[in-house]
């Protein structure tokens, strides 16, 4: 691939992704809603911030009852979207650009929309029935098991097919019917679409809640003391592993060093190791706990030494989160508990930014492949959207809002007479745009921009073992070793300046500072409030 170096440690361990939500990224026909043509015209804007991989969210054919989480055609493009060719052209041009392409793959479940359920629920007899879980009712009429939905915690993951009289499986949205991995033919096919999109060249996969493509055959209730967790955050079966195996090796037959990160919903770290097999089941996992975690240092302490621990013995390589389409963005979560009694609204503000922008600086040194998501190198906020507004089925609009891009009246979304962008815009958009930031080196993207440069001219940063150091209270810090290069890197999770000279850091070299663009040479020693330094020894 022209234009992407080849190294000795695969690309992914070594790679900064950044996620594109393709809805909310960047229109071209006007209908206020991203396509893929909008990501094509702003690939420079990405390799000038500094990325090395995209992962693109879900563009394939659907009828958008979960956004595109509802594939109705694993291997066509939305005409929302565009088309296969434009898919083709973007890969060229990313490739060109020495970015990588990862696009999603959802393997849980179809839409109902998609020819293998219209088929499966024509008829008890249809040659598509068994690529989906039916069961048939219990005497009492209830659903097969207690298994509960995700989104609404309230519903049974099964809904009942009248026209066949059975119940069919769906851990997420009615509109979205769970495969039955245990049918031979369903693994083909999903193998078919995962062939289809590596025959045309994409560097790997994100694989939506993939630890689902296994069940226990039982389908078991699930233990009463769990009840109101969705099944997806509990379904943990042994089966699951060999099936990771069976694409592991598919893609490992690619050329190119193609790869897999899975969306493994499992809040606990060990389990989630577990997906990495022996190096022969995922290539990377996400690991949720740091996009939950609170802006306090005990918290991010407890991520970091998790990771590591259950991790580093397997030889499996970490990953690092703080926002996605999922969840309100770390800025505004940190927003909320950094409000203090009495304190205005102008000041929140500022203090949530500070947080972001260490937040960043940690994302982007710690031991592991970080993803930043689309808008936190700006340094954006939820949008609060009006209830006439609001269309997402788990209340996920806020962190999906467009991406402002210049300060005109439009922010770089210009809509037909009579439409609308599909959400409202993302708040401050006079000044969270592409174009203010990059004018201004004291911008979020710019720390952003340089955090990423400062990573890629120290491979410690990158490569090196991760060691904790005792640091004083509300802070965190930690030793990044490769060979004879060291640096350090403290974060302030408090509001107050601290102190750290008894770690003996002061006076050596400075290569980072969250909140200023032009560090002073050497460490004073003194961490200001809500602030990342990275020093080399
Ligand atoms: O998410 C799976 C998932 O478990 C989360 O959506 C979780 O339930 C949610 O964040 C709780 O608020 C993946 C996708 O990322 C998501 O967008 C899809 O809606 C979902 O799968 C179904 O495909």
């Amino acid at each position: 691939m022209a234009g992407v170096p080849v190294t000795a440690v695969p690309w992914w361990k070594e790679a900064v992704f950044y996620q594109i939500y393709p809805r909310s990224f960047a229109d071209t026909d006007g209908d206020g809603v991203g396509d893929l043509a909008g990501i094509r015209a702003h690939l420079n804007d990405l390799a000038w911030l500094g990325v090395d991989a995209l992962w693109i969210s879900p563009f394939f054919r659907s009828p958008m009852a979960d956004f595109g989480y509802d594939v109705s055609d694993y291997c066509d493009v939305d005409p929302l979207f565009g088309d296969l060719a434009g898919f083709d052209s973007l890969v060229a041009d990313a490739h060109a650009l020495g970015l990588r392409v990862v696009i999603d793959w959802v393997p849980n479940h179809t839409s109902v929309e998609h020819p293998w359920f219209v088929d499966a629920a024509s008829s008890r007899d249809s040659g598509h029935r068994n690529w989906y879980v039916w069961r048939d009712p219990s005497p009492d009429g209830s659903p097969p098991n207690n298994w509960v939905a995700a989104f609404d915690l309230t519903a049974a993951a099964w809904t009942f097919h009248e026209p066949t009289g059975q119940w069919y499986l769906h851990l997420f949205e009615e509109a979205q019917p769970d495969l039955n991995w245990d049918e031979p033919a369903v693994v083909e096919a999903m193998h078919d679409t995962l062939r289809f999109w590596l025959d045309r060249g994409v560097d790997g996969f994100r694989a939506d809640v993939v630890h689902g493509i296994g069940k226990d055959p039982a389908l078991p209730d699930d233990p009463p003391e769990e009840a109101g967790i969705p099944h997806c955050a509990l379904n943990d079966v042994p089966v699951t592993h060999e099936r990771l195996r069976a694409i592991r090796r598919l893609i490992d037959a690619y050329p190119g060093e193609r790869m897999m990160v899975g969306e493994v919903f499992l809040l606990s770290t060990d389990a989630v190791a577990t997906y990495y097999g022996h190096d022969d089941e995922l290539h990377l996992a996400f690991n949720f706990p740091p996009l939950f975690a609170p802006w306090l240092a005990d918290r991010w302490t407890a991520c970091i030494d998790d990771a590591e621990r259950s991790l580093e013995p397997r030889g499996a390589w970490p990953t690092w989160v703080l926002s996605n389409h999922d969840n309100p963005r770390h800025r505004t979560r940190y927003d909320r508990s950094a409000a203090r009694a009495g304190e205005d609204p102008a000041t929140i503000l500022r203090r949530s930014e500070a947080r972001a922008r260490a937040a960043a600086v940690l994302l982007l040194t710690l031991r592991g492949t970080p993803f930043v998501y689309q808008g936190d190198e700006l340094g954006l906020v939820d949008a609060d959207i009006p209830a006439d507004r609001q269309v997402d089925p788990g209340g996920r609009d806020g962190c999906r809002a467009p991406l402002p891009w210049d300060g005109s009246d439009d922010h770089g979304w210009p809509t037909a007479p009579g439409t609308t962008t599909w959400l409202p815009l993302a708040p401050e958009a006079d000044i969270r745009n592409r174009v203010a930031q990059r004018d201004d080196p004291r911008s979020v993207l710019h720390l952003y921009r340089r955090a990423i440069a400062t990573r890629r001219a120290t491979p410690e940063l990158v490569l090196g073992s991760c060691t904790p150091v005792a640091s004083p209270e509300g802070t965190l810090a930690f030793r990044r070793v490769l060979g004879d290069a060291t640096c350090t890197v403290l974060v302030n999770f408090g509001g107050d300046p601290v102190d750290t000279t008894p770690l003996g850091l002061a006076g050596l070299e400075v290569l980072l500072v969250s909140d200023d663009p032009a560090p002073v040479a050497r460490f004073s020693g003194v961490l200001g409030a809500d602030q990342a330094v990275v020093v080399r020894h």
